[in-house]
């Protein structure tokens, strides 16, 4: 499989801003937008006549200028790889030119992904609430009805309870809430679906009779995922990322209902057994790829998927620092990205052994780290109120725009 992945990229959004400081008008401010963002790519995958294409066309000839810089990975260690350096318009180009043969099409669609980079995913919308993507950082509130997860096992062991802490969730700020009723930490055994499903069914009932906020169901057992839906979730959260019970995806399409896939290796029993890749970015890319494909094929669409790479699971503490490094390249996929990161093992590693209850500091370095670099759209964590607080300041500075009436568009002053 093919990627061209964003290693650095100008941002387009600063780039603006600097062009309507110089009191461009907007024809002018799009062509030049087009015109000038600079990007290196790593291209993995590439098949020999990929090679020899971008070759042929970025390196020799009189029109190679025309085209991005092509530098060839050592094809004897590295087959298949290259850098690509250059500017939108020629990446465009160099996409525009693949389209035209058909030996070239699995190339020309990783181009395509990359070009389309920074569009931000189509809304979704769960329960009556819309989702716009690139707006802010949405928040989606941990509800463990379990006696054993990691972090907050046994503490909402009551109907009672369970619903409070849910609707407290909701209160604090959480744009959903996800509920599960199996643990999937490192070395958890399955349960039952009759038992997650005695677990989670009157959570979500009550919960979607007494508050507006959007559920889904963490679980990745299609009858406990029909049960919920018929309830009220509207989002299924699979950790296995559909792989592991043939009926989920028809389970959810039929629903109508939103999937967040996310990418995991081996099972909680066993994921954490020395995980090994030759590139984890890539291997993540290419299983999100094809859950995505699974999702389609039942006929979830496009705007209802979201991705997540899966913080911890079937990963080293080395694999979830480079991945969190490397997020921004899951935009290829087009699709909202989750994180999950909230109070998980490598924080605890990194705060020097603190237990999970004591890693809010933790989280909200890892969700802030990965708002700023713009590689994710959701984040699920169980302190809500702290991580939107957090969010707020980040996303706000992320978006300012007021840099003095100079930096006004145009006609707007
Ligand atoms: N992490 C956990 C469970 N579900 N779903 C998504 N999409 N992403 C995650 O990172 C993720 C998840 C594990 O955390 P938690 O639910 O707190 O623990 P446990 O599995 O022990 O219940």
């Amino acid at each position: 499989m093919i990627f061209a992945r964003p290693i650095s990229l100008d941002r387009s959004a600063d780039l603006d801003q600097a062009l309507v400081r110089l009191g461009l008008p907007t024809p002018a401010r799009n062509y030049l937008l087009e015109k000038l963002p600079h990007a290196q790519v790593l291209l993995t995958g590439l098949a020999q006549v990929d090679g020899r294409f971008l070759k042929r066309t970025c390196a020799e000839g009189p029109t190679a200028a025309l085209f991005p810089g092509y530098f060839p990975g050592d094809q004897a260690r590295r087959p298949g790889t290259a850098l690509l350096s250059g500017a939108r318009d020629q990446f465009s180009r160099l996409a525009q030119t693949a389209a035209e043969s058909v030996e070239l099409k699995a190339l020309a669609e990783a181009l395509e992904c990359l070009l389309a980079v920074d569009v931000a995913p189509e809304a979704t919308v769960l329960g009556g609430r819309r989702f716009v993507w690139g707006e802010r950082t949405y928040l989606m509130g941990v509800l463990n009805v379990t006696p054993d997860s990691f972090s907050d096992g046994g503490l909402s062991a009551s109907l009672e309870h369970a619903v409070a802490h849910g609707l407290a969730l909701a209160e604090a700020g959480a744009d959903l809430v996800d509920v599960g009723g199996e643990s999937t930490r490192p070395g958890a055994l399955e349960v039952p679906a009759e038992e997650e499903i005695r677990r989670v069914l009157p959570v979500i009932e009550q919960l979607h009779a007494r508050s507006q906020v959007p559920l889904s169901i963490d679980t990745r057992k299609a009858t406990v995922a029909a049960a919920a839906l018929a309830a009220g979730a509207t989002l299924v959260n699979d950790v296995t990322g559909l792989l592991a019970d043939d009926g989920l995806p028809a389970v959810t399409a039929r629903a109508g209902a939103a999937v967040c896939l996310m990418h995991m290796r081996g099972t909680p029993r066993t994921m954490q057994e020395a995980p090994t890749y030759e590139d984890v970015v890539a291997e993540v890319l290419e299983g999100l790829c094809a859950s995505r494909a699974r999702a389609e094929a039942a006929g979830i669409p496009r705007g209802r998927i979201w991705v997540d790479p899966g913080i911890g699971f079937g990963k080293t503490f080395d694999h979830n620092l480079f991945l969190l490094r490397h997020l921004r390249e899951l935009r290829l996929l087009g699709c909202p990205i989750v994180l999950g990161t909230s109070r998980k093992g490598f924080l605890g590693a990194l705060s020097g052994g603190k237990p999970p209850e004591q890693r809010l500091l933790g989280t909200v370095a890892s969700v802030v780290a990965a708002a700023v670099a713009g590689g994710v759209d959701v984040v699920r964590v169980h302190d809500v109120a702290e991580v939107k607080e957090a969010l707020a300041v980040v996303d706000a500075i992320g978006r300012a725009g007021s840099g003095g009436a100079l930096w006004a568009p145009l006609g707007q002053r």
